[in-house]
């Protein structure tokens, strides 16, 4: 089972992935989360990126794909057999580089959940975990540039998704257990007849 998991900055990506992945039996990989356990260890990889991140703006795509198809290829997600990918791909040439991986493995994806509300909206959360959490690029400032990103490098990825019929929409407003139940009903809708 191979899942991709999308939405704007505070739709719920990271909130709602583990479980997800966990309903399926399948490792979830979050593109953040590598890039923060980076950050934090102070790899070259992580001093690359750091100000990128903090800035709201994406990390260069090949950067990107490298580390996300050398986590692909470790074993715990080889020997799990399914993955879901939260917050990749972000941009259009992610997109080709996925697609290309796919063909190589001759693999194919189930479904792409993108989880939909109006970015301004969602502001108040990430303020909210900026308190909590204190990320670095959950500034006004970084979540304003973060939400430009997303509508321009982003948000076109749902339309060809869709065009593969692979999209599965779900209200992001509500509570985290009202999205979650709606996410859970809508996949399995979806993948039953896939899987
Ligand atoms: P991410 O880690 O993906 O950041 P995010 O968009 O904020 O999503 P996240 O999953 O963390 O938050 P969530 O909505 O679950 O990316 C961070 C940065 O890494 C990017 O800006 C970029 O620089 C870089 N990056 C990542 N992937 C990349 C890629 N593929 N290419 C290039 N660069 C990349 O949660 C937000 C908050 O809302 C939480 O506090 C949560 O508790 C709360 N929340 C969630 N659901 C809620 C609900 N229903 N009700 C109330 N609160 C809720």
């Amino acid at each position: 089972m191979r899942l991709l998991i999308t939405g704007p900055p505070g739709a719920g990506k990271g909130t709602q992935a583990g479980a997800i992945a966990q309903h399926y039996g399948i490792v979830p990989v979050s593109t953040g989360e590598l890039f923060r356990d980076n950050i934090q260890l102070g790899t070259p990889l992580g001093r690359q990126i750091k100000d990128l991140i903090a800035a709201g703006n994406l990390v260069p795509d090949s950067l990107t794909n490298e580390m996300v198809f050398q986590r692909l290829a470790s074993p715990d997600v080889r020997k799990q057999g399914g993955y879901l990918l939260d917050g990749y791909p972000r941009t259009l040439e992610q997109v080709k580089a996925l697609d290309a991986e796919l063909v190589r493995s001759r693999r194919r994806l189930n479904a792409v959940l993108a989880l939909v509300a109006d970015p301004q909206q969602l502001v108040e959360r990430l303020l909210d975990r900026a308190l909590k959490e204190g990320r670095a690029d959950d500034n006004a400032e970084s979540i304003r540039q973060r939400i430009d990103v997303y509508h321009a490098e982003t948000a076109p990825l749902v339309e060809v998704y869709r065009e593969r019929d692979l999209l599965v929409e779900v209200d992001a407003l509500g509570t985290v257990e009202e999205v979650r139940g709606r996410i859970t009903a809508a996949l399995d809708a979806k993948v039953g007849a896939t899987r």
